[in-house]
């Protein structure tokens, strides 16, 4: 059986501080309330074992307010992980301490030198990886990024994210291999060519921040249209609450680092790079 890419096996969480009250914010809303916040990442950590994934969840780290959201500073693939550089400054100490995390799951860890890269800019699709350039993703990381991606395997496409949106996956999700949940400004500005899409009505835009888990997809719960959408179209839904980590910009993407292990490891496999089987 060949891994779709929304296939996973394993992820890695972390649990979110009380300091997550003072996560990075746009906007000048409410404060979310850290209780509240773990409630939803423990929803979350469970809908992701009940779809079939192995967690490994990592440890509060105070120091870092938005250290919960474990896929900005990284990336993975069955291939291997890569450390990033996201963008904001006082979430760039959050890499370096994802590293032992990594290690006990891949061989061999890539790591980015050169400018910023936040891993909630980028979209994994079958044929490509699209690296949206954001206020947290500059050109030079992107290229990089791209090389490293390239190093994998991967092929990667740089595009610009929409204007004030926080990151590439605020605005779009894949729903399968053929198809992208995304908003109108995405859907507009052409970067899913050749992909079906769902486009979100206006007031429900936020729920362009889905996660497909292998036959599941995950879906905040306070989108009814789109849940009922989403449902008629055959998908597997699971509606999840997501109101408190909003009002700190983020969603259901941000929080977990997936991937597969491989499904025939090469012989020898502890000494090549990649997911550890
Ligand atoms: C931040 O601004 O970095 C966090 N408050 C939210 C990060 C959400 N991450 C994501 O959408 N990939």
């Amino acid at each position: 059986m060949n891994l779709r890419v929304f296939d996973f096996d394993r992820a890695i969480l972390r649990t979110p501080a009380a300091t997550v009250v003072d996560g990075l914010r746009a906007g000048t809303g409410p404060s979310p309330d850290a209780a509240g916040v773990l409630a939803e990442h423990s929803a979350y950590a469970a809908a992701l074992r009940a779809a079939g994934v192995t967690t490994d969840i990592l440890p509060p780290l105070p120091q870092y307010p938005d250290s919960m959201f474990v896929e900005d500073p990284a990336l993975t693939f069955p291939e291997g992980a890569i450390l990033l550089r996201p963008g904001a400054p006082s979430r760039l100490g959050e890499a370096p301490l994802l590293r032992a995390a990594l290690q006990r799951h891949f061989v061999g860890i890539a790591e980015l030198t050169h400018g910023f890269a936040d891993g909630g800019d980028v979209l994994v699709t079958p044929s490509e990886v699209l690296i949206g350039l954001s206020a947290r993703t500059d050109r030079e990381g992107a290229q990089e990024l791209a090389r490293l991606l390239a190093a994998i395997g991967r092929r990667a496409r740089i595009v610009s994210t929409p204007a004030g949106v926080l990151h590439l996956k605020t605005a779009c999700a894949l729903l399968d291999e053929q198809t992208i949940l995304t908003t109108r400004a995405c859907a507009a500005a052409g970067l899913f060519a050749g992909f079906d899409l769902v486009v979100l009505d206006l007031a429900e835009e936020a729920a362009a921040n889905s996660l497909r888990i292998n036959d599941t997809l995950l879906v905040p719960d306070r989108f009814p249209g789109t849940l009922e959408l989403l449902a008629a179209r055959g998908y597997r839904v699971v509606p999840l609450p997501t109101t408190q980590v909003a009002r700190i910009d983020a969603g259901l993407s941000c929080m977990s680092l997936r991937w597969h292990t491989p499904e025939n490891p090469p012989a020898g496999a502890g000494n090549v790079a990649g997911a550890r089987p």
